[in-house]
Formats: structure tokens, C-alpha cells, sequence
């Protein structure tokens, strides 16, 4: 396809090949966008540079969006590499390991604050300092959980965090709809990746998905790469500020 051929669009949060941000990167990639990816650290810069080179055209740049400068280095190389930017791939979450296990009540306020900083401060620092390289109106997507919405064991100050981010993604879409940016999320059922890992009893939740969602399985990252693509095209011009569930349903039912 080419729904998006001519678009420029930076993918924030590979990791791996499970990575949620690499399916949409996949699926971006085969209708003609053109992809920059980033990369938290020199930890993950061999696998992610690895996965980017097989799509030929890609930049590979990197950004630990906790530190102001390396979001602002970024603006700069993606104004030198593509000059237009058409969309943003948001796709990174952190929380320490003692976070995401036992009582939400016990959360530390370091705790809370580095998962916030970065699951959910980190998707306006990006829009604050890329929007202005949208000069042909945009796309910004995150991912989400519907632990924000909902009590989900052990989830704890993550679920707090996706409710900030989901709140920051309406006040955004609202400041850059005049610039004819939208910004939308996509709230995923739970998927095996690296992130993943740190949730305890990640099988049984797992489980309880593809015996309770109406469509009877748990959500593929494929599925939640063509909701993205989607996000990015000409198609969804008009849904902005939403939070759109690619999980079989699971959240409707009771
Ligand atoms: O079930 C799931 N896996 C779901 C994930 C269901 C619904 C939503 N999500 C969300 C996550 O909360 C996250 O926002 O999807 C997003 C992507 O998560 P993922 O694909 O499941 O996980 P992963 O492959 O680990 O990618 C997240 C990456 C980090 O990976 P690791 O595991 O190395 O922490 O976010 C990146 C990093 O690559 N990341 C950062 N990037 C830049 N700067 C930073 C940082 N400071 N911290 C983490």
C-alpha cells in the first residue's frame, strides 16, 4: 500500500523484535513511510539498530527522553534528516520492578515520579520540541492501558501514569489541533513483550484475556501496528484526542 508514502515518521521505543513499537514500525513501513528510530540507550542500540537496517531508508538516532538535551538533539537531527515531520510513534513506559507488585498504597515518591517522568511527562516533552517540524499538520500516537481506567492487580503506579498520560494526550490535542496535529492512543490488550516482564502473573491475566474478550484471544502486536498505521493516515483525519481500545474487546465486558 502507500497510505502513507511522502510521510516522515519517528518511532520512539523499540526495544526488541516483540516490541510494540517495532510491529507499528512494520506497518508504517509497508504502506511507504519513511522511519527514524530512537533508542533509550547504548543498551538496546545494537538490537534496535539491528531490526532498523532491515528496513531499508531508516534513520537510527538517539533520545533517553528523561534528559531535556537528547530530546532537543533529536529536533535538530530529525529537522537535518527528513526536514518535514508528519508523525510521532510514542511507545515507551518504565516503572521499577518493586512498583508493579504488592500494594499501589506503598509506592514510593521516587517510584512515582520516575514512572511518571517517563511513561507519561515524556510524550509532552517529545510533542513540545517535534511539533514544531509538523509544518504540514501531524500524527502523535501513545500506548496505553486500560489499567488507567481500572483497579488491575499489581499494575499499581503504572495504571496511575497511563491515566496522566491519557489526560495529556486530550490537552495536547486540543493546544495542537489548530495546527491540524492530532494525538491519539491506543490502548492495547496485554501483550507478552519486554515490558511486559516486569508485571507479575503476566500468564494469568493472559489467560483470563482470551477466555473473557469477545473475540477470544489475546491482542497480536500485529493488530495494534495496522491501528497505528491507520492513526498516521490521511484515514483518521478526523479523530483526535481519543483513546481508541485494539483489544479484542476485552474492556466492554463486565
Ligand atoms: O501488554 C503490553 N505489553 C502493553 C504495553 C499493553 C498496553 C500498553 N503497553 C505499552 C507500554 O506501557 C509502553 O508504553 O506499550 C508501550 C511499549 O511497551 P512494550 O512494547 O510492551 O515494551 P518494550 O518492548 O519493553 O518497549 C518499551 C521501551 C523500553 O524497553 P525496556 O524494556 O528496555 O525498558 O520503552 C523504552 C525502552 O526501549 N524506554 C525508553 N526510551 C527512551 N527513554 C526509556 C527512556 N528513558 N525508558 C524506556
Amino acid at each position: 500500500g502507500d497510505l502513507l508514502t511522502g510521510k516522515n515518521i519517528v518511532v520512539m521505543g523499540v526495544a526488541n523484535d516483540r516490541s510494540i513499537a517495532w510491529a507499528i514500525a512494520k506497518s508504517l513501513s509497508e504502506q511507504g513511510a519513511r522511519l527514524a528510530f530512537t533508542y533509550e540507550s547504548e543498551r538496546v542500540e545494537g538490537r534496535v539498530r539491528k531490526l532498523a537496517e532491515t528496513i531499508p531508508g531508516s534513520v537510527i538516532l538517539p533520545c533517553n527522553v528523561t534528559v531535556d538535551e537528547e530530546i532537543d538533539k533529536l529536533a535538530e537531527e530529525l529537522k537535518e534528516s527528513f526536514g518535514v515531520l508528519h508523525g510521532i510513534v510514542h511507545s515507551i513506559a518504565f516503572a521499577k520492578g518493586e512498583d508493579l507488585e504488592g500494594r499501589f498504597a506503598d509506592t514510593s515518591r521516587s517510584g512515582f515520579a520516575l514512572a511518571h517522568d517517563i511513561s507519561a511527562y515524556s510524550l509532552v516533552a517529545v510533542a513540545q520540541r517535534l511539533h514544531p517540524l509538523m509544518t504540514e499538520g501531524g500524527s502523535i500516537i501513545t500506548m496505553t492501558y486500560m489499567g488507567s481506567e481500572r483497579v488491575m492487580r499489581n499494575y499499581n503506579v503504572m495504571g496511575v501514569a497511563k491515566a496522566a498520560l491519557e489526560a495529556s494526550v486530550r490537552y495536547l490535542a486540543s493546544d495542537l489541533g489548530p495546527d491540524n496535529i492530532r494525538v491519539n492512543a491506543v490502548s492495547a490488550g496485554p501483550i507478552r513483550t519486554l515490558a511486559a516482564k516486569g508485571i507479575s502473573d503476566f500468564n494469568s491475566i493472559l489467560r483470563i484475556v482470551e477466555e473473557k474478550a469477545p473475540l477470544r484471544r489475546s491482542t497480536d502486536t500485529a493488530e495494534v501496528g495496522d491501528t497505528a498505521m491507520f492513526l498516521m493516515s490521511h484515514l483518521s483525519r478526523g479523530i483526535t484526542g481519543e483513546v481508541i481500545y485494539v483489544d479484542g474487546g476485552y474492556h466492554i465486558i463486565g
